[in-house]
């Protein structure tokens, strides 16, 4: 498979911060940077400088930090937002501006060829002064695609670096995502990016589609936090395009470290059912699937999970079968008869049933009283004891 020609900017420490109720401290932000850099992130979206002296001291230490990731913050087309980047000393600077008519129309009250004009003049500036610059349309998706490939074209003209498309509310879906960027990508004379919100659950899909589809720069963040329901997750990312996109220069397994560690300076709890890092990716309870992975894991894990650095677990509950159970029987240091199986396995079927866990302690409770029973009727029949 020729790998799909793209790059990760992660902005779990700008757009991630703007999940309600996030803050990073100065030294979380370092910390989440060194990881994603270690992985082997392209660029990483540090901050926001504009919006206090913390935050900007925050990018500004990350910048000093000599990652061999790239460093990116965001910039409104305000002067004094750009001042701010170049002071941090980032390389790139996300020029940010709304390109719907509804955006325009609500928030800047002007018309297109205005808040053309004064992104323009912005990006102008932001360039004299040897600044990186992604011409970045907010509201990108519910713009009219002609004056978005004008607006596009004006910018390459310029000099901007790159065009990014934001579907900031989350409104496309897969077959949308790639027509738009197979158009949007036609003469454009510089990379695009997209950045994908997750409000019909479709960010990380469409991210996904839009790489398929041509798009250079995709940005990410750590368990998709972010603005409403996030932002494309950078595991759901990596791990699509390891396997469908070919793509094999990150490493994977620091995965779960990373992920551990946003959702502890976060706050922000991952679901069980998360795919990649989630605490049920890699869980196995049902009998039929867990006498299939004894022989072979490929059965039912599309990707083992040591390549995001996870590990298989088999639970116990009311789909067990005697396969598995023996399994893990033997893997905690028993030999059972295949009737104290049978045992084990009817009385944690009916404990599973009253809605209670089979944790490890609960399984060792049972083998206890089993193994009790057995010795109290010592050299009985061990159906008798199960019959009782
Ligand atoms: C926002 C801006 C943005 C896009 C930023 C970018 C969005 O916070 O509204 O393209 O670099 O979602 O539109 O995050």
């Amino acid at each position: 498979m020729k790998p799909l020609n793209v790059e990760i900017c992660d902005v779990t420490l700008r757009d991630g911060e703007q999940t309600p109720g996030v803050s990073f401290t100065c030294e979380e932000k370092q910390d989440i940077a060194q990881r994603l850099s270690d992985i082997g992130i392209d660029i990483i979206e540090a901050g926001f400088p504009s919006v206090s002296e913390y935050e900007k001291r925050s990018v500004r230490s990350i910048v000093e930090m000599d990652l061999p990731s790239e460093i990116c913050c965001l910039s409104r087309c305000v002067q004094s937002d750009i001042d701010a980047a170049i002071d941090c000393g980032v390389d790139l600077v996300s020029l940010f501006f709304a390109t719907s008519d509804l955006h325009i129309r609500i928030k800047y009250k002007k018309t297109r060829e205005e808040m053309l004009d004064l992104a323009l003049g912005m990006l102008d500036y932001a360039l004299d002064h040897g600044i990186k610059v992604r011409f970045s349309a907010e509201d990108a998706s519910r713009t009219d695609i002609g004056f978005l490939k004008e607006m596009y074209a004006k910018g390459a003209e310029r000099g901007a670096n790159y065009s990014s498309y934001a579907d900031t509310v989350g409104c496309m879906t897969p077959i949308s995502m790639y027509e738009t960027v197979l158009e949007l990508n036609e003469g454009l004379k510089n990379p695009l990016c997209v950045h994908c919100h997750n409000d019909m659950g479709f960010a990380s899909a469409n991210t996904f589609t839009a790489a398929q589809a041509g798009a250079f720069q995709l940005h990410t963040t750590v368990n998709g936090i972010g603005e409403r329901c996030g932002n494309a997750s950078l595991e759901e990312v990596l791990v699509a395009l390891r396997m469908q996109g070919g793509v094999d220069r990150y490493d994977l397994s620091a995965l779960q470290t990373l992920s551990r560690t946003v959702e502890t300076y976060s706050g922000i709890k991952i679901a069980k059912t998360k795919p990649v890092v989630g605490e049920h990716a890699f869980c196995h309870e049902s009998g039929i699937h867990i006498a299939a992975l004894i022989q072979d894991r490929n059965t039912y894990e599309y990707y083992p999970p040591e390549m995001v650095g996870s590990e298989q677990k088999f639970i116990l509950g009311k789909h067990t079968g005697r396969k598995g159970l023996e399994y893990i029987l033997t893997t905690l240091g028993y030999t059972p008869s295949p009737r104290e199986v049978d045992v084990i396995l009817e009385r944690i079927k009916s404990i599973s049933e009253t809605k209670q866990s089979i944790t490890q302690d609960v399984l060792l409770s049972v083998i206890a009283e089993t193994r009790q029973e057995t010795e109290l009727k010592k050299g009985s029949d061990f159906d008798k004891a199960r019959t009782g």
